[in-house]
């Protein structure tokens, strides 16, 4: 098994350390790493913090028509390898993020101009296309569409009803000519990775995010005999290690299943190098980091490029692109 980081026995000038430059639907990312739409990125204040930060992107809270508060507390409790959560969308609502985009594109702390990634999660069909029309209008760079929220009573995740996924495809496609992308949630079968990719390939989708949390988990304290989280009866999206296999394997199937010229991101588990590299060996063209992110803070994502680099360096690989999707089978 891999040691938690492999920097203890090499340790490059930081000046020697190869490029983790890359590119999602042809943007040009200085890093590989970015903060996933989850923890620290619903206010003005931690997006500007994003912007100051070595995040290669500042990725949104998913928002909805109108504000939430989200759902009743506790609605999120750290556990040994992670998380689970049933935030329920807490969001300022999808005006306030296109009112703030001009203020986070002139940001004084970022470099000027660092991409914005929106995240939009209607409710409807109808939602999703008032949304997506807005951010089309907007100064966001990629807008991701996030069928996979598994939070919010009586709404099923839209990932995995097929028909739906594609009504909501065909309706928010062609709606203008930023990049459009689907945060996916976990896949279990081939024959699900098989239809969603058949669905995608008919449209012009530019990139997928694998994995959302898994949902409907249940963490039960023996204790107190109860759910450790209130909403949905105890019933929450597990994050954190505890999901990385789950986030490998569906970034590894979707690269084998969908051409080249559509992105994969990879999320779920990363909180080092060696993690990040991983997904780069199963096909990611970036990844995003969410409980590590919410646990560590900003620092977090120098130090996985650091720890990224230093493996990169190690092995003697000059660029992302001469490590994504290599991995090798016995
Ligand atoms: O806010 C949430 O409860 C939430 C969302 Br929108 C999501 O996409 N995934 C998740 O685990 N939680």
């Amino acid at each position: 098994m891999p040691s938690p980081t492999h920097t203890d026995n090499f340790s490059p000038s930081i000046s020697a350390l190869p490029s983790l430059k890359t590119h999602i639907a042809k943007l040009p990312l200085d890093s590989y790493l970015f903060n996933a739409s989850g923890p620290r990125c619903t206010t003005e204040e931690e997006l500007n913090r994003l912007a100051g930060s070595a995040s290669a992107a500042i990725m949104t809270k998913s928002c909805t028509m109108l504000p939430r508060e989200g759902n009743a507390e506790p609605r999120f409790q750290a556990l040994p390898l992670g998380s689970i959560q049933s935030m329920g969308l807490p969001n300022l609502g999808y005006e306030a993020y296109l009112e703030m985009l001009p203020r986070l594109k002139q940001a004084r702390s970022s470099r000027r101009g660092k991409p914005i990634v929106v995240s939009v999660s209607g409710f409807s069909i109808s939602d999703n296309v008032t949304m997506v029309q807005a951010f089309q209008a907007s100064s966001a760079d990629l807008i991701e569409v996030n069928f996979s929220c598994p939070n919010i009573e009586g709404k099923p995740q839209v990932g995995y009803d097929f028909e739906q996924t594609e009504r909501a495809l065909e309706a928010i496609c062609q709606l203008g000519s930023k990049p459009i992308g689907l945060k996916l949630p976990p896949y279990f079968d081939f024959s699900h990775f098989i239809t969603m990719a058949n669905i995608i390939k008919k449209f012009p989708v530019s990139f997928i995010t694998c994995i959302n949390s898994v949902g409907n988990t249940l963490v039960i304290d023996p204790e107190t005999e109860s759910a450790i989280i209130k909403p949905k009866g105890g019933f929450g999206g597990l994050c954190g290690d505890y999901i990385k296999p789950i986030g490998l394997a569906n970034v590894r199937a979707f690269s084998q299943l969908l051409p080249s010229s559509i992105d994969i991101i990879g999320v779920g588990g990363i909180k080092t190098g060696t993690d990040a590299f991983e997904y780069l060996l199963a096909g990611a063209s970036a990844v995003q980091v969410a409980t590590c992110f919410e646990k560590e803070g900003v620092e977090c994502f120098d130090r996985i490029a650091k720890e990224l680099g230093c493996i990169m360096a190690a092995k003697q690989y000059s660029s992302i692109a001469a490590v994504k999707g290599k991995l090798k089978m016995i």
